[in-house]
């Protein structure tokens, strides 16, 4: 690994614990909750403070790099950012669940280069876990190297989804790839965070999950970190880009199963 990428690393180790200390210690005392798009989309002020602190520390460190964050956007183009590194950042993935004292949030961090992840930090303040990849050099928790699982039959494997309520056009499909499973796996999860689901399946828990309509920040750390723990990372439909529209993490094993299913529904 080059000297650089193992100062960013450590560096991303660090503030992705500090975040995890402000997560934790706010989870009961919210000043104030927003809603965005609709409704059901919605920021709260720890969302906001942190994001602010994180863009703050990375443009400090790494004057020459682009940040990209869930909150506040992007300090450059696409086009500018096109030949820099880019700090993609969700400051809480989880914010319904965090909003509700239900504990399971995490702080997502990744660097991007030309368009794919390099290197990936997600921290879940609450159960203490910390996961971080390095693209080639695979994936750990808590220091140690983690591996999906060897789930084979769709009968025994246990995924996991969630869903956007905003993008209504996806509903009928949502419903219907959910339906879809009953029966045929031993059970279907919705634990609202894209970014811990992806996590889970690097480390075995689950063995597959997918979702339609994330953004860059709610699958650029994970995605790399599902993949350097030996999951395949893929579009539905379609190729896999922290840009697409879709999003399936499983241990190889299940891949032609549950592609099959999604993509006949
Ligand atoms: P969040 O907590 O950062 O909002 C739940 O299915 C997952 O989808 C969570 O990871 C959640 O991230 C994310 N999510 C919720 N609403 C979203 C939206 N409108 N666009 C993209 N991702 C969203
Ligand atoms: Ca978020």
């Amino acid at each position: 690994m080059e000297k650089y990428d193992v100062l960013t690393l450590e560096f991303a180790k660090g503030l992705a614990q500090d975040v995890g200390r402000i997560i934790k210690s706010n989870v009961n005392s919210l000043s104030w909750t927003k809603t965005k798009s609709g409704f059901y989309d919605i920021v709260t002020n720890v969302d906001v403070e942190i994001e602010r602190m994180v863009k703050k520390s990375v443009l400090e460190a790494f004057p020459n790099d682009s940040f990209l964050g869930e909150e506040t956007g992007t300090t450059n183009s696409l086009e500018q950012t096109k030949n820099k590194r880019l700090w993609v950042i969700d400051p809480i993935d989880g914010t319904t669940n965090f909003s509700k004292g239900i504990p399971h949030s995490c702080v997502s961090i990744a660097i991007v280069e030309n368009g794919e992840t390099k290197i990936a930090v997600v921290y879940d303040p609450f159960m203490a876990e910390l996961f971080e990849a390095v693209r080639g050099n695979g994936a750990k928790m808590n220091g140690r190297e983690i591996h999906v699982g060897n789930v084979s039959n769709l009968e025994q494997s246990v995924i996991n989804t969630g869903y956007q309520y905003s993008a209504e056009k996806m509903r009928e499909k949502v419903l219907r790839d959910y339906q879809s499973f009953f029966g045929k796996v031993r059970a279907v999860r919705v634990f609202g965070s894209a970014v811990l689901d992806q996590c889970y399946v690097a480390v075995g828990r689950i063995d597959a999950f997918w979702e339609y309509s994330l953004k860059p920040w709610d699958v650029a750390a994970g995605s790399l970190i599902a993949k350097e723990a030996g999951a395949i990372v893929t579009g539905i439909g379609e190729e896999f880009s922290i840009y697409s529209n879709s999003l399936l993490v499983t241990n190889p094993m299940l891949l032609p199963k549950i592609m099959e299913i999604l993509t006949k529904g």
